[in-house]
């Protein structure tokens, strides 16, 4: 069976956006892959996080995956700094991989902005921990949401290094698995910036744990325009929202988007139901989906966050399932290199 890893960062607040473009993926993929899902803490503190917060927002990953559907008996649920493997992978592929390979990385750019030089070298060195997270596991695929695609790619540029660097053929090259309609949510402020947990507009994006009221709230402020809900003949070929046709209403395209995946339906079939609708009509039937699909989701989250210890049993017993994948693993790549192990 081909191997699936992927992960979330603890850095709270949790979001539709991460629910739609990744932990549902999870759900669905546990049924035709071996599943390792991590909470990778070690990418959390590439930027500062409070200690205490840290830990909560590990346990409230962890509660988003069980309430998600994530079933910790088929797959490995575990937090990374656990599995010191990755650290350890990390440092041979900082130096495999090239200064020029992370220079081009877009995710670094944006997050470090114009205060580069005062990022940490976590920051720019986190596409290659990512690598040894997803290589540890010798992983075929990786689902991520298209802004990780390039660091997929590299993820691929340093397992191919690696091989030829040592004349082996010892880690996979994986695929990226972008899956369902909604693999890019864009905030609710402004449909050109994608919904993160950093943006300081708590309105931007809906929290995994928000209740009814204030999923409702952030729908009805959710920006828009004055023009209805066109028909599906406003969809290109491939059923998706022509380019041109999303940069004019970036918005309008977002949160139809989003019903669409919370609904689980094609664009077309929603335009073929909402042709002529306006925003306000719109929002609601939005709101009433969203309530229904987070608010049991949320509810479930908040019932296990507030039983830490048997979601610290779950990292721990994840964590021993995953270092005895990735010690053989890590020890057959020492002697490739060549460190001496008497
Ligand atoms: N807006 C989004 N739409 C679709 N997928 C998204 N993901 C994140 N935001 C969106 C996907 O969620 C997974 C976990 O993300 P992460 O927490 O590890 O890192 P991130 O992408 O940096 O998440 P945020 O929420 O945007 O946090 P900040 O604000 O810290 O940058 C990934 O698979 C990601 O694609």
């Amino acid at each position: 069976m081909n191997r699936i890893f992927s992960g979330v960062q603890p850095t709270g607040g949790l979001h539709l956006g991460n629910y739609l473009g990744a932990i549902r993926n999870f759900v669905t993929l546990q049924d035709s892959y071996h599943c390792i899902y991590c909470v990778v803490d070690l990418h959390a503190v590439t930027t500062w996080q409070d200690p205490a917060a840290l830990k909560a927002n590990t346990r409230e990953v962890t509660a988003a995956y069980l309430a998600a559907g994530v079933d910790p008996e088929r797959c490995i649920i575990f937090n990374q700094s656990q599995v010191g493997e990755h650290a350890e992978l990390a440092w041979i592929f900082n130096c495999v991989a090239r200064m020029g390979w992370l220079n081009r990385m877009t995710q670094f750019k944006e997050k470090a902005g114009k205060h580069r030089e005062n990022a940490s070298v976590g920051l720019f060195a986190y596409p290659n921990l990512m690598a040894a997270d997803i290589l540890l596991y010798k992983a075929t695929h990786v689902p991520v949401g298209d802004d990780q695609k390039q660091h997929l790619e590299l993820t691929r540029d340093i397992a191919q290094k690696f091989n030829n660097d040592f004349g082996v053929d010892f880690f996979p090259i994986c695929e990226p698995l972008i899956l369902g309609s909604a693999t890019r949510v864009m905030s609710l402020r402004d449909g050109k910036s994608k919904m993160s947990k950093s943006d300081p507009s708590d309105y931007s994006r809906i929290a995994m744990t928000d209740e009814a009221d204030a999923i409702a709230q952030k729908i009805r402020k959710a920006k828009t325009d004055p023009d209805p809900l066109p028909g599906p003949e406003a969809l290109g070929p491939d059923g998706e929202v022509p380019e041109d046709a999303r940069g004019a209403r970036p918005e309008a395209c977002n949160l139809l988007g989003i019903y669409a995946a919370l609904a689980e339906r094609s664009l077309a079939e929603v335009l073929g139901e909402q042709e002529g609708a306006q925003f306000s009509r719109f929002k609601e039937d939005l709101t009433e989906l969203a309530v229904a699909k987070l608010g049991p989701i949320g509810a479930e989250m908040k019932r296990l966050m507030a039983e830490p210890d048997h979601v610290d049993a779950i990292l721990r017993r994840g964590a021993e399932r995953a270092h005895a994948i990735a010690h053989p693993i890590l020890d057959e790549v020492h002697e490739i290199v060549g460190f001496l192990r008497p």
